[in-house]
């Protein structure tokens, strides 16, 4: 018998980019090129900090992939998967079964979740959290006696995950280029970026809010009401780049959504969990949707989990008049996924994390984000909980974006790789999601990593003549 343990601390980092590159499709990834350059391998966690293979320590400030709310390596959530495997690794609920983590998981998430959330359908992702949103928004319409009632409209640069459905709702057009998508009955509207579309108008951040939500009742009109089943959107694009919608944006939305009688569904996949300084995005940014997607952060990762919680509008028609849904996965309710669920949620209410990031921590990062707003560099500034976004510009003063193709936010991700931080480049909006147990002192560690990287992209940018001027 082979000991993997053994195996795995034996083989040398070349060894294993050997293998990732011949047997190993990541995704989102150019596999030939990966192969040819080789994987970073990622090899043990604690805490805010990862190592790799060559024993380089990383602050990761991207919490995995916005999803290690409570750190790495918490024994409380350790602890629980591994007394559940032991007990009862695995049930199903399809057939008038239950397991009691997933039922106590269910009645702890009503708890956390705004008013009127007294329901929950699990999946084992996000993506697949939003194509239950697909079918469920389409039955509830189909059980009222509204049949036709099946667009749902989301917007571009949204990310809403990797199936077909997910994919489509995404409005990502570089996904939408590969596979025939998006599937009929979804549409986009712009999005509410001020500083793309707003700011070269003249609009204040708040005009621009309602103009931005303005294109959803042009498009709902457009299509006519009774076509149009419901919106979707995340309360702040995570994958797009942590674009923040200005404070007038939601409520608008919301205010046209009541009119039309369009459901609203808020993707929480990010924001959920206290990403935003409250348990979930929607109650930060004043709206009151009818479905919350979320996933991730439900366990800070530890292992996948997802699900849609469901308002008491939708549930009253499913639950009283809808017979039996034809919908559902074999992990719907996962025992060991729904046993780190509880552990985590339990820990988060325990530490205090979502109070943390709004009154703590968050205003502390926002302030570090004001010192850094001052780089040459950085156009544009941004934070929201505990997420941020610095814009990379060619000219402050103008407001001149670089030239997309010169990859400036690639060269300041390389930097950050070598100095031993993560973030995430989209275009040149270089973007952040930490831990939400991240401390004042690290985040000040995190920031004195981010002006270095910023220093060393400004080098290359001058040497290159690409801006801005010296
Ligand atoms: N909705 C939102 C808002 C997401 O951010 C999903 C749905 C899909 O979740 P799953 O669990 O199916 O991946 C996500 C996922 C990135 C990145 O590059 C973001 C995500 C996934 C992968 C990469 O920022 N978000």
């Amino acid at each position: 018998m082979t000991d993997t343990r053994t195996a795995r601390t034996t083989r040398t980092t070349q060894d294993w980019q050997a293998a990732d590159a011949r047997h190993f499709l990541h995704p989102f990834t150019d596999h030939g090129a990966l192969a040819k350059k080789g994987a970073r391998i990622i090899t043990r966690a604690d805490n805010i900090y990862l190592w790799d293979s060559e024993g380089h320590k990383i602050l990761d400030a991207m919490s995995g992939l916005w999803c290690v709310n409570v750190g790495y390596g918490q024994p409380a959530l350790i602890d629980a998967a591994t007394a559940q495997l032991r007990e009862l690794p695995f049930y199903n609920a399809f057939f008038q079964t239950a397991t009691p983590p997933a039922i106590e998981l269910a009645e702890l998430l009503a708890e956390v979740a705004p008013e009127g959330f007294g329901h929950v359908f699990f999946s084992g992702s996000g993506s697949e959290g939003n194509d239950t949103v697909v079918r469920m928004v389409r039955r509830y319409w189909d059980v009222l006696g509204e049949p036709d009632r099946d667009i749902i409209v989301s917007r571009h640069n949204a990310y809403h995950g990797s199936t077909m459905a997910g994919a489509s709702l995404g409005g990502m057009a570089g996904m939408h280029a590969q596979g025939g998508l998006p599937i009929p009955g979804i549409v986009h509207i712009g999005q509410p970026y001020w500083w793309e579309l707003g700011r070269p108008q003249g609009l204040s951040r708040e005009q621009f809010g309602l103009v931005a939500a303005g294109w959803l009742e042009d498009r709902i009109l457009e299509l006519g009401p009774h076509r149009v089943a419901a919106f979707i959107g995340e309360p702040v694009q995570g994958a797009g780049g942590v674009i923040i919608p200005p404070a007038t944006y939601w409520p608008e939305v919301q205010r046209i959504c009541d009119k039309y009688g369009v459901l609203l569904v808020s993707d929480e996949v990010i924001c959920g969990f206290g990403r935003t300084g409250r348990w979930f995005g929607c109650e930060t940014f004043g709206s009151r949707p009818d479905l919350i997607t979320f996933a991730k952060g439900v366990t800070s990762g530890y292992v996948p989990l997802g699900g849609v919680l469901v308002g008491d509008r939708v549930a009253k028609v499913l639950v009283e008049r809808g017979g039996e849904f034809t919908h559902g996965y074999t992990y719907s309710g996962h025992p060991v996924a729904c046993a780190v669920g509880l552990a985590n949620v339990r820990l988060i209410r325990e530490l205090g994390l979502v109070e943390r990031v709004r009154d703590d921590t968050g205003p502390y990062l926002a302030a570090a984000w004001r010192e850094l707003a001052t780089h040459p560099l950085v156009g544009d500034a941004e934070t929201c909980g505990l997420m941020g976004a610095l814009l990379l510009v060619a000219d402050k003063a103008g407001g001149r974006a670089f030239d997309p193709a010169l990859e400036v936010g690639m060269a300041c991700r390389a930097h950050c790789f070598r100095e031993g931080v993560i973030m995430r480049a989209v275009g040149d909006r270089m973007i952040i999601a930490p831990p939400l147990v991240i401390t004042r002192a690290q985040i000040d560690e995190m920031a004195a990593l981010i002006r270095r990287c910023l220093d060393l992209t400004l080098a290359d940018a001058r040497r290159h003549g690409w801006g801005p001027a010296a």
